[in-house]
C-alpha cells in the first residue's frame, strides 16, 4: 500500500504565485488520485519537525523560516510508483536544473523558494503522511 503514495505539499511560494490550482490540475493529470489534503500554515515547531533530517544544513534556518512565512497545500497522493513518478513530476530541486515541464520548471522561483515538496522514498511519504493527517482524514 505504501508503496503506491508519496505525501507534497505547495509550498507558500506556490500559494503566494496563485499557482495552486494550476499544479494541482497537473499532478491529477499526471494520474495522481488525492487520497488527504488540508490548506494549514505550519508552526515554527512543525516546519523544524517535518525538515529534522537537515538541521544541521546551512539552509535549515532559511527553509524553516520560508516554510513558515504562508500557507501550504498538504496532500497524500495514490499512484502506482507514486515516489518515483512524483520525483520525476517536480525536477530538480533548483529550478534552474530542472527539465522541461517539470511542475519546478514551470513555477518555481529559486532553489530554495521551488513551489512543491515531493518525499524522495517510501518511508518518508509514510512519515511524512502521518505528520499531517490523521488516519480518519485519509481517504
Ligand atoms: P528536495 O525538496 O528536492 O527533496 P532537499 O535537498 O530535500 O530537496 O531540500 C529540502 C528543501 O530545502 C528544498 O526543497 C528547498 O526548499 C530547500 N533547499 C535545499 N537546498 C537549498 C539551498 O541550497 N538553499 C536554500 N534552500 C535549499
Ligand atoms: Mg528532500
Amino acid at each position: 500500500m505504501a508503496t503506491n503514495r508519496t505525501f507534497t505539499m505547495l509550498k507558500p511560494d506556490a500559494i503566494e504565485g496563485g499557482n495552486a490550482g494550476k499544479i494541482l490540475d497537473l499532478i491529477i493529470s499526471k494520474g495522481f488520485k488525492i487520497k488527504a489534503m488540508k490548506f494549514t500554515h505550519l508552526s515554527e515547531a512543525q516546519a523544524k519537525e517535518f525538515y529534522i533530517e537537515h538541521a544541521e544544513r546551512p539552509f535549515y534556518g532559511e527553509l524553516v523560516e520560508y516554510m513558515t512565512s504562508g500557507p501550504i497545500i498538504a496532500a497524500i497522493l495514490e499512484k502506482d510508483n507514486a515516489v518515483a513518478d512524483f520525483r520525476a513530476l517536480i525536477g530538480a530541486t533548483d529550478p534552474a536544473e530542472a527539465a522541461d515541464g517539470t511542475i519546478r520548471k514551470l513555477y518555481a522561483e529559486s532553489k530554495g523558494r521551488n513551489a512543491v515538496h515531493g518525499s524522495d522514498a517510501d518511508a518518508s511519504a509514510e512519515r511524512e503522511g502521518a505528520f499531517h493527517f490523521a488516519p480518519n482524514e485519509i481517504f
